[in-house]
């Protein structure tokens, strides 16, 4: 037991003081805390007082028997409420013109800590906005130096190219030889975003373009949206974690004047088709074995980066936004006669990797670039709520035809194991219950950053591992270097838990929050009237017409 404020309170394996004041229900501030990260103990926010009159940070203690604390005495409000004046004193203040006004948590806790006034004077000099990545925007000039992005990128990630540099008041976050993030290793994940508590880490916004080309009569705006938004989007419109909004976000996507919406799970269908056959085709040569799975764009850029000599493992597959950009563009210069307008493919992705993804020129057909915008889930939830759209009282709508039929299997590519576990399906091509049901419990479903299973193929065991967090990546190709482990096929997803926790997605309220996500792509699977791809007959379909002869040129990377 320990006394908080008078009252005794019971604590278990709780690693430190701060979480067991969280679990009785009162809800210390933090700018540095994250349970999913390592403890930092910067901000201070979490101050508490002992009967003694002692003064410590929460985070950075364990709990003892006895213990006796108080969390919000005078002497603790007046300490909090100084840090968070000293660190608005050195903060760019716009607070009105900045992309997470009303969520930051600066400004959030100045309101509930009761900052009145700034008694200090900003003794810092604006620095230039790091525009240079197609996924996100850095600021400076917001940066309270938590050091959560630096962490994140680190220690979750494993690509390290955030650190703290210099000293005292100079000190600040930046990149290796203060390069732009463009020139650097970082693969776009957005991660420091998520973690960002201000307005320092934003992502890349093209609502703008977006707009306008709503409004271009010449144009035909075609929307595609992907697995892990429907599950996450209704957070913003209060709505309880994993819910599925695909209907109401069809219907605000035709309110905003998109033309025809549809689901990235139809290119997540014929995703799974290409990539089963590459994997059987490879097993049969035994040729770059393991097979790594593309569609995640971040992973392909981290493999580029730091293990090149694993590049012609990666498959030659087209991630299912890029397959079905490419499809959306082919079905445009076939009907060119009918339609005269141009056709423009936007992406809604939980993703900001995906932003870069659409540039990258092996992706393209014959030059063209196949999707033209991508927004996050964050992006589009501003243009609904800009458009006075409350997608709680809208209707739920279908998708369009024929591209908006898609399996359960194309919808669970969102969650870690996802993409292994549709593979599979199509694979063993069993449509029965109890035959899918096994192929979710061969281990490739979990919470664990790297999961294993043998699934006998053919006769053939195949060995397959799931990775999410990048920095398990590092771990299992360090492992195969060193001849530890052996696998076929290797489904590599950047973020923790996959997509559902993506850049794009509104900052997770609770580690349980990806769950929920994830939980809730497993539900609407679950619903589907298709299950395997194989059975998705817009997908038959499309290999006897559009794609007839073209299979390669619009499903595959042009490098390759
Ligand atoms: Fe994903 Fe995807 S599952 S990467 O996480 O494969 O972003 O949701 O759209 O492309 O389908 C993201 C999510 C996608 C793609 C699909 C894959
Ligand atoms: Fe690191 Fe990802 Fe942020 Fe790039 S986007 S700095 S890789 S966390």
């Amino acid at each position: 037991f320990m006394t908080i404020n008078k009252k005794k309170v019971e604590f278990t394996d709780e690693k430190d003081v701060l979480s067991v004041i969280r679990k009785a229900g009162i809800d210390i501030p933090t700018f540095c805390y994250h349970s999913e990260l390592s403890t930092h103990g910067a901000c201070r926010l979490c101050v508490v007082e002992d009967d003694k009159g002692k003064v410590f940070a929460s985070c950075s203690e364990r709990p003892r028997d006895g213990m006796v604390i108080f969390t919000n005495t005078r002497r603790l409000q007046h300490h909090r409420k100084t840090i968070i004046e000293l660190l608005l004193a050195a903060h760019n203040r716009e607070c009105t013109t900045c992309m997470p006004n009303g969520i930051c948590d600066l400004q959030v806790l100045s309101k509930r800590l009761g900052v009145e006034e700034v008694r200090f004077e900003n003794y810092k000099d604006q620095l230039p906005l790091d525009t240079s990545s197609h996924s996100v925007v850095r600021d400076l000039n917001k940066c309270i130096l938590c050091g959560d992005c630096v962490r994140m990128c680190t220690e979750v990630q494993g690509v390290g190219v955030l650190g703290f540099a210099q000293r005292g008041s100079k000190m600040m976050i930046t990149t290796p030889f203060k390069k732009d993030l463009s020139e650097t290793q970082c693969v776009g994940c957005g991660q420091c975003r998520v973690v960002c508590p201000t307005g320092a880490i934003v992502i890349k916004r093209d609502v703008n373009p977006v707009w306008d080309v709503l409004e271009d009569s010449n144009t035909k705006v075609v929307a595609q949206i992907a697995p892990a938004v429907r599950v996450a989007i209704g957070e913003y419109f209060g709505l309880e974690e994993g819910a599925n909004s695909l209907g109401h976000l069809a219907s605000a996507l035709r309110f905003l004047g998109f033309d025809e919406v549809y689901d990235t799970d139809f290119g997540a269908d014929l995703t799974v088709i290409e990539e089963a056959a590459e994997l059987v085709e490879r097993l049969k040569a035994g040729d770059n074995l393991p097979l790594f799975t593309s569609c995640c764009p971040a992973w392909v850029k981290f493999c580029e980066n730091v293990y090149p000599q694993y590049r012609d493992h990666i498959s030659t597959c087209r991630s299912p936004q890029q397959m079905f950009g490419a499809v959306l563009k082919e079905e445009a210069r076939m009907k060119k006669d009918e339609d005269s307008r141009k056709t423009v493919v936007v992406s809604i992705m939980p993703c900001t990797a995906k932003k870069e993804e659409i540039h990258r020129p092996e992706h393209f057909t014959d030059g063209e670039q196949d999707v033209d915008f991508v927004l996050t889930t964050a992006e589009i939830a501003e243009m609904i709520k800009a458009a006075g759209i409350d997608l709680t009282n809208l209707t739920p709508e279908a998708l369009d035809m024929p591209f908006g039929m898609a399996s359960g299997a194309g919808a669970i590519f969102g969650a870690t194991g996802g993409v292994t576990e549709a593979v599979l399906r199509y694979l063993t091509g069993s449509t029965k219950a109890e035959d899918i049901e096994a192929i979710h419990f061969t281990g490739i479903s979990g919470r664990e950053g790297i999961k294993e299973a043998t699934v006998n193929l053919d006769g053939r065991d195949v060995r397959i591992a799931v990775v999410n967090g990048l920095i398990n990546a590092s771990k299992l190709i360090d492992d195969l270097e060193a001849g530890n482990v052996n696998y076929d096929f290797v489904e590599v997803m950047t973020c923790k838990n996959g997509c559902v926790n993506g850049g794009g997605q509104p900052a997770p309220e609770k580690p349980e929050t990806k769950f929920n996500r994830q939980n809730g792509l497993y539900r609407f699977d679950s619903r589907a009237q298709i299950k395997t791809s194989g059975q998705n007959p817009v997908a038959a379909d499309a290999y006897e017409g559009i794609l007839k002869g073209k299979e390669h040129k619009l499903l595959h990377n042009e490098k390759i």
